[in-house]
């Protein structure tokens, strides 16, 4: 691990910057999918998936059997803890609707405005070496509660064209629509056409490697929304001498262990607790079963120490972590001042599984800076605001006037006529 004390200000960026991505060679493959899966739908998605999973599919829709199937795969102490989560998760979601928002702004002038559900959205969820069913419940549960009418969820297959009975399970119980066995750029790009069977959908939602990424980028550009951009998991725990080492270290590994790829930051005030630390993840990273991924991350993470909290704020806010743990003794400095983070962990029984799993708030997060100016999944992400207005006549002539003299000065005849003609027929209608 990396050992900083008392960086300079003008160091901060160096030292926390995030592990580079190239993807000039990646966005020429994910442009020739598109393009492929937009002229030839199915044919090229099935091409792909031969190509990139070694699989053959005939129908690359799960069927209800394989479903049936794979619940009955999924162990009864299981389904009892994703039972836990969804409620947890729904809680936190439902609370999040807003009522109306309705105002008169001036007499007679009525402006409101409403949530409407985005009507068809994709969830891509990646294969790979950890089946992260619980982001189907991050998911699936805000577009269900928000409306969504159709919510539809790629995974890729494996060799035998088989997805992992836990992802099937969750799905199912979080009523989504239809479950494709599709994986990477080529089901991004049927999401975003639409192919024979793959419908297409208004927002596409998710994490995945770099190729995923990258086509979500550009299925922007055909008029697609997408959550977030998305990149390695970060964490970064501000901790001092009230806080216990082996959970700060536990909370280091668990998102450490996500890829080699992840960062993972200490910053703390006291420099016996940075070496406690040290100590405490050298011990727990030689039992875990994915230590190698594990510990590539580590060699890459840092411990840093700064002399007060003031600094160690400054250096957090710049930096803007995915997620944020808080175990120091006065939590309410960082609470109140933190001004970029995805999702906060105050106290030093929270840890960030919590929230990966069954506390109730979204896993879904910015990455890489941008929570500098994105907000993680949340109920809001699945609805658009509609505004809508009713004038009365009063309220016409009460701002007719001004309408009239702007559309006027931007030199807007057509626009001043809208007004102009109701004026004068309420005059007339007056006389
Ligand atoms: N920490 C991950 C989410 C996750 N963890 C899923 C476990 N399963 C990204 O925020
Ligand atoms: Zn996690």
């Amino acid at each position: 691990m990396n050992k900083i004390f008392n960086p300079q200000p003008e160091t901060w960026n160096t030292i926390l910057e995030r592990p580079t991505q190239t993807v000039d060679d990646i966005e020429a493959t994910v442009s020739q999918i598109f393009s492929e899966v937009q002229k030839n739908g199915d044919q090229a998605i099935k091409k792909y998936t031969s190509f990139f999973d070694n699989v053959n599919l005939d129908d690359l829709v799960i069927s209800q059997a394989e479903i049936d199937a794979a619940a009955k795969n999924v162990a009864a102490n299981l389904k009892e803890a994703i039972a836990v989560a969804k409620q947890n998760i729904t809680k936190f979601h439902a609370a999040q609707e807003t009522t109306k928002v309705e105002i008169e702004t001036t007499q007679g002038v009525n402006c409101w405005q409403e949530k409407r559900a985005i009507q068809k959205v994709g969830l891509y969820i990646p294969g790979g070496t950890a089946p992260l069913f619980s982001t189907i419940l991050m998911l699936a549960i805000p577009a269900k509660i928000a409306g969504c009418e159709e919510i539809i969820l790629c995974t890729p297959p494996n060799k035998e064209g088989k997805v992992n009975p836990a992802i099937l399970y969750t799905a199912q119980l979080c009523g989504i629509t239809k479950i494709y066995k599709i994986g990477g750029i080529q089901a991004i790009a049927g999401m975003t056409f639409g192919t024979e069977t793959i419908s297409k959908v208004y927002k596409i939602f998710g994490p995945g490697n770099q190729f995923v990424t990258v086509a979500k980028q550009l299925a922007t550009k055909y008029g697609v929304a997408i959550d977030m951009p998305a990149g390695p998991s970060e964490l970064l725990v501000v901790a001092d001498e009230t806080a216990n080492a082996d959970f700060v270290a536990s909370d280091l590994l668990s998102q450490a262990e996500h890829g080699t790829d992840s960062q993972v930051i200490l910053v703390t005030t006291s420099k016996n607790f940075l070496e406690k630390v040290e100590t405490a993840v050298e011990t727990q990273l030689e039992a875990l079963p994915r230590k190698e991924i594990a510990a590539k991350a580590i060699e890459n993470s840092k411990l840093i120490y700064v002399s007060t909290d003031q600094i160690a704020l400054n250096l957090i806010n710049e930096y803007g972590p995915e997620h944020f743990i808080i175990c120091v003794n006065d939590e309410n400095f960082y609470t109140n001042g933190i001004q970029n983070a995805g999702s906060v962990f105050v106290g030093n029984y929270t840890p960030e599984s919590a929230g990966d799993y069954a506390s109730g708030t979204n896993h879904t997060l910015p990455t890489n800076g941008y929570a500098k100016a994105y907000s993680g999944v949340n109920l809001g992400s699945f609805q658009k605001s509609m505004t809508f207005q009713k004038i009365t006549k009063q309220g016409i002539k009460n701002i007719g006037n001004a309408i009239e003299l702007m559309a006027t000065a931007e030199g807007l005849q057509a626009h001043k006529n809208a007004v102009t003609l109701r004026l004068k027929e309420l005059q007339k209608a007056n006389s």
